[in-house]
């Protein structure tokens, strides 16, 4: 189809949104959520873009709730997310990576959306140029489970009101995407009925369709680990990890990718297949990434997807959190690749 396409009959994320809302994929509010978020990615992409020029490289000095440096721009991209969630005037909480609490959105300006968001990932490249990007999902109130406090009497605070409300499973999820900010700025999203990839133009500032309904490969021969803490992962996770350097019947091992940014390292392992993993070790029980803010939203997109997003033994979909900041080993690829270390794992 696409041979007989007009060059000029481009799809934005803005018209796409509009026709998911006029086929009843999507709300109104969930359609002024999505632009805003699209907004604040541009403004980020702009922001990384000139990080060198404008010296937003380095240390902002302050370290964050979960003892991590904050860089300059963690704590701007954070202000640009919340700022342009709050002004769509249809969030009701929010919930981010690099704030101590879920906050609630002023009555004046609040709508029913929680939206969980890691402005920034992978920010530890910034100073280098390398890829990092936005992560961020979208739920429903959970009514059932606010009315359970309620009754319990134990609902002391608008504070733990926005724990409780953004505490849900990733399977609760309506939407989820990121941003990456690369060679080109690309925008993925999913509103539950597959993967649409779009490319930021920068003649015009839109995010244009470049991909639809993306199936990642069922197996693929690329791993991304973060093979440094190899001496302190479990002996069966080791074995694992042997298994992937042993020549198999093509007479090639696989072949290791890693570029320490969640959104560049999954994206890769999207469309070229393959798995990507942060494991607990000895040092990290439950490993290092986020469920609510990281490994939620990429296990949506991957399913949507036909792809896999798993801790080592259960479905990372599944898991209810008992805290914001929790965190989970993550597994998530092609299908077979995860099932496999699942099997080591066992
Ligand atoms: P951050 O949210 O503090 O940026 O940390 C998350 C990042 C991921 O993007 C990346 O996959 C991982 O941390 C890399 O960790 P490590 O440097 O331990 O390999
Ligand atoms: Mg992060």
């Amino acid at each position: 189809t696409s041979s007989t396409k007009s060059s000029y009959e481009l799809v934005t994320l803005t018209t796409w949104l509009l026709k998911q809302e006029q086929a009843g994929v999507i709300d109104n509010e969930m359609t002024i959520v999505l632009a805003s978020i699209s907004t604040a990615c541009k403004q980020i992409a702009a922001l990384v873009l000139r990080a060198p020029i404008s010296n937003l490289t380095g240390v902002q000095g302050a370290v964050n709730v979960q003892g991590e440096d904050q860089k300059k721009l963690d704590v701007i991209s954070n202000e640009v997310f919340s700022n342009c969630l709050k002004s769509s005037g249809r969030t009701g909480v929010i919930a981010s990576e690099e704030e101590d609490v879920p906050v609630a959105v002023e009555q004046s300006y609040s709508g029913n959306y929680i939206v969980v968001f890691d402005p920034l990932d992978g920010s530890s490249n910034i100073d280098a140029a390398v890829s990092t990007g936005s992560i961020f999902g979208i739920y429903a109130p959970n009514d059932e489970c606010l009315a359970d406090v309620e009754d319990n009497g134990t609902l002391d605070s608008v504070e733990q009101r926005c724990v409780v409300s953004v505490c849900q499973p990733g399977s609760n999820l309506l939407a989820a995407g990121y941003c990456m900010y690369s060679s080109s700025v690309i925008f993925v999203l999913t509103v539950g009925t597959g993967v649409y990839v779009f490319t930021l133009d920068p003649m015009y500032g839109e995010f244009v369709l470049t991909q639809e309904k993306v199936q990642i490969p069922k197996a693929g021969k690329i791993y991304a680990f973060n093979e440094g803490n190899y001496a302190l992962w479990d002996d069966k996770l080791k074995q694992y990890m042997d298994s992937l350097k042993e020549p198999g019947d093509s007479g090639k091992p696989y072949s290791a990718r890693y570029i320490g940014s969640l959104v560049g390292d999954f994206h890769r392992t999207l469309l070229y297949g393959g798995i990507y993993g942060y494991p607990r070790d000895k040092k990290s029980k439950n490993g290092k990434l986020r469920l609510l803010y990281e490994c939620a939203p990429m296990s949506f997109i991957v399913e949507q997807a036909g792809g896999k997003g798993s801790d080592g033994h259960q479905r990372i979909l599944d898991i209810t959190p008992t805290e914001i900041h929790q965190r989970v080993p993550l597994y998530i690829g092609s299908v077979e690749e995860v099932e496999k270390v699942e099997k080591f794992l066992a």
